[in-house]
């Protein structure tokens, strides 16, 4: 998170960090993305965090979800391995349109983990509204990892301006079906890599999972997310 401050987890202990042995060396308690409990046993991330090239391998024995941990290199919390993993089969790695996965817990968390999610009817913010992210990535943009769980406000911003920052030139395109966008017009407040497949809150509510966006806290490029009441439509499809 770029231009956050310091949070504890019991703020919001519905941020978890995913974590692998085989991801960034032991120093950062292999912490390679975040994701949000969204029932006891259902932990919502990033499609991509979930890629074959990203985690090495999507098999649930190589990682494990650390909940109620502020400090990576702590041992508050716990740690909690993972039964099942399940990714959007209609994730598209180009556009990254549909980038949500969901992990199934092999024990639960408690219930006061769990956060709502915004739902169509629901949807919890409108435009020009702050919401906040949360996330234990990249503080700098250039590879300044911290240790405690960091959060910032942005400003969710309409589909329009969306669309504006994200054309579909070489920059990304913004596919407002499945896609919000926040944001500061100067920069300066952001998610970066890390913080995929985290949260982004309003009212209370999940209403982003942190997803792409062209560099970090850059003026004119607002971070990206997951629509999550495009998530809730698409799991209760039953597809
Ligand atoms: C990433 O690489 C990433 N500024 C995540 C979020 C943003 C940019 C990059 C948004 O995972």
């Amino acid at each position: 998170v770029i231009g956050g401050r310091p949070v504890d987890v019991s703020r919001s202990p519905w941020t978890v960090a995913l974590s692998s042995r085989d991801r960034f060396g032991a120093n950062r308690s292999g912490h390679f993305c975040g994701g949000v409990v969204v029932a006891r046993t259902a932990v919502l991330t990033a499609a991509h965090c979930l890629e074959r090239d990203v985690l090495g391998s999507p098999r649930a024995r190589d990682f494990k979800v650390i909940a109620n941990r502020t400090d990576l290199l702590s041992t508050q919390g716990e740690e909690v391995a993972v039964r099942d993993v399940w990714v959007n089969p209609r994730y598209d790695s180009d556009t990254n349109a549909g980038d949500f996965g969901l992990l199934t817990l092999a024990s639960p968390l408690p219930e006061n983990a769990v956060i709502r999610m915004a739902g169509a009817e629901d949807p919890a913010y409108t435009p020009g509204e702050q919401a906040t992210v949360y996330g234990w990535g990249d503080t700098t943009g250039a590879g300044a990892y911290p240790r405690d769980l960091r959060a910032a406000s942005v400003h969710v911003l309409s589909d329009e301006a969306c669309r504006a920052a994200y054309p579909g030139s070489r920059n990304g395109t913004y596919v407002a079906a499945s896609m919000l966008c926040a944001g500061e017009a100067g920069g300066g407040r952001d998610a970066c890599q890390g913080d995929s497949g985290g949260p982004l809150v309003a009212q209370g509510r999940l209403i982003g999972l942190v997803s792409w966006g062209s560099g970090c806290g850059q003026p004119d490029s607002p971070g990206v997310y997951t629509r999550v009441a495009d998530v809730v439509r698409t799991l209760s499809a039953g597809r």
